[in-house]
């Protein structure tokens, strides 16, 4: 099989190779993969038409739908670069992403979504989903325009230490680079048929769920979002092959089979093959149950934004729960101390680098990111801490920066707590995790008020985020105080905090 540079390349040997073999299901709707290449050319077509460039910056503010998959494709016949944006961001969020990135035009799925477009004042052209025309075939794209293998196809927004986040910039070699070496690991071919209820806004979904699938040219069944019930049905009928999930919703599909067995029902796994999970830590005690209940070992897997896919579990020796694994193939790994900088024996704690033809270019206009992120050798630094095995298996122990993963969603405490900052009852605000059954962690706000009284107020500063900011980065507690714990340097002391919390739990 040739090799692909380029997500276009990718396309093209599929639509050569096999013009009518099934790309994606979708509610009721199915594509070959001749059929989305013309739905493709049809994006193109409309995004040329609107004045947008090679290289120009086109948002897709889109939930998951056959209309993504078409338009991210169409961008990058054009040679343009895909800027994802999750559908749950708002004003600050939107403004950020919209006005650093330049997005010549930006696609959208309904009036209200444009509105928030509109809010945020953004200088691209909006474009309707609805505008291109999916069914009906059509002529296959001629392929003149496509882009270079160095070229940028995704600047993906990453929460940024400084609370504006960050463009992380893949060229389409990143990526398929990355593809390759993802489908080599978990020996994913075009018999397979992915479930995908990821989001394709963030890397999980795109990166590794649609590009993987289009590198191989199999099938992807691809819903709006997650439904733990619908997943077991989609699993009962026998089609699906792999299905790659966040720890929140392995342990959903848990809670939900055990409901199912409690009533008598089966629940059924033939045709699966392989569980993957990633975007946060899988506790081993999700992967004994789900093992118990399923009889399969999920494969866990270390990635990131900037890299796609850094490190997994091995397909057929063990998956050995709490570690992420190994690098995969033509990758490279390791542990550093975290303040001389240099490579740490096997067992001692540090943090990861990475290395290799995944790891992104750099951050989109900003050298001085992009330089604090690699050292002289160009190892990429992860800000992850983790230790690796005397058998090579990588385990993540915590992180260097802060950072809040929630059911597989970043949350920068820096981001939550300038908004909340911005209220004029607060005076002082402090935002930290917290442990959470269901997602891992939460987001707590430790908030010391500039009002005598704190009644509604809660509620009142949860409500304040959820409008400026995506609705899961809202805290999920407020607590009060007189004063926030700061060391001499006038530092707030978030480890002090986190135990304040747990002890007011
Ligand atoms: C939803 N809500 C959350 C939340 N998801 N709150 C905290 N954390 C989350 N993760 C809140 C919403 O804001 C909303 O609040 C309410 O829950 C209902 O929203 P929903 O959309 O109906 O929720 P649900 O469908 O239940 O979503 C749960 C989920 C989802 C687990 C399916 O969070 C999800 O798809 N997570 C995956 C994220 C992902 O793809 N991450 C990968 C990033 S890439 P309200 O109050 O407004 O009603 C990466 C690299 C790598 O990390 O290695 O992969
Ligand atoms: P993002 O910036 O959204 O791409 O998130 C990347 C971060 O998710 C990583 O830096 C890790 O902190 C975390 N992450 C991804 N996969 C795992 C995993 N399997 N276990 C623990 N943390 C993970």
């Amino acid at each position: 099989m040739e090799q692909c540079r380029t997500t276009i390349e990718a396309l093209r040997r599929a639509v050569t190779h096999a013009p009518e073999r099934l790309f994606l299901t979708f509610e009721e709707k199915s594509f070959s993969y001749a059929a989305m290449a013309a739905a493709a050319a049809r994006w193109m077509a409309q995004l040329r038409n609107v004045g947008v460039e090679y290289g120009d910056r086109v948002a897709l503010y889109l939930e998951n739908t056959p209309a993504f998959v078409a338009a991210y494709l169409g961008i990058h016949l054009l040679g343009a670069i895909v800027v994802p944006v999750n559908i749950q961001y708002r004003q600050t969020e939107l403004q950020h992403i919209l006005h650093d990135s330049e997005a010549r035009a930006i696609i959208v799925g309904d009036q209200e979504h444009a509105d928030l477009i509109h809010q945020a004042k953004a200088l691209g052209r909006i474009i309707f989903a609805s505008e291109v025309t999916l069914e009906g075939g059509g002529a296959l794209p001629d392929w003149t325009t496509a882009p270079a293998p160095d070229a940028i196809a995704l600047i993906g927004y990453t929460s940024g230490t400084t609370g504006r986040s960050k463009g992380a910039m893949l060229t389409h070699t990143n990526l398929m680079a990355n593809s390759a070496a993802v489908t080599q690991a978990w020996r994913w071919t075009e018999r397979d048929r992915l479930l995908l209820t990821l989001p394709l806004f963030h890397i999980h979904g795109l990166g590794v769920g649609l590009n993987g699938t289009l590198f191989t040219a199999g099938t992807v069944d691809l819903r709006r979002s997650f439904n733990a019930a619908d997943v077991l049905d989609t699993f009962a009928r026998g089609m699906t092959t792999m299905f790659f999930g966040v720890p929140t919703m392995y342990t959903r599909l848990i809670a939900e089979a055990r409901r199912r067995r409690s009533e008598g029902r089966s629940v059924r796994v033939d045709g699966m093959r392989l569980f993957v999970s990633g975007s946060a830590p899988l506790s081993p005690q999700t992967f004994a149950e789900f093992e118990e209940l399923f009889g399969h070992r999920i494969l866990e897997r270390y990635g990131m934004t900037e890299t796609i896919m850094n490190l997994t579990n091995p397909y057929d020796g063990e998956r050995r729960p709490g570690t992420v694994g190994m690098p995969f193939p033509g990758q490279e790994a390791r542990i550093i101390d975290v303040r001389t900088r240099q490579p740490l024996p096997d067992g001692e704690i540090g943090e990861i680098q990475v290395r290799g033809p995944h790891v992104f270019v750099g951050y989109w206009r900003n050298p001085q990111a992009t330089a604090e992120a690699f050292d002289a050798d160009g190892w990429f630094n992860t800000g992850d801490l983790g230790w690796r095995s005397s058998d090579g298996y990588f385990t993540i122990t915590g992180r260097a920066r802060e950072l809040i993963i929630s059911g597989g969603y970043n949350i920068y405490p820096r981001e939550v707590e300038e908004v909340l900052q911005e209220h004029p009852a607060v005076a002082e605000v402090a935002v930290v995790g917290s442990p959470d059954a269901e997602f891992g962690e939460q987001v707590v706000a430790v908030v010391v008020p500039t009002t005598q009284t704190t009644d509604g107020l809660e509620q009142e500063l949860i409500d304040w985020c959820r409008t400026r900011l995506a609705s899961y980065k809202k805290p999920r507690r407020i607590i009060f105080a007189t004063a926030l714990p700061r060391n001499a340097l006038g530092k707030v002391q978030k480890h002090i905090l986190h135990h304040q919390i747990q002890s007011s739990r």
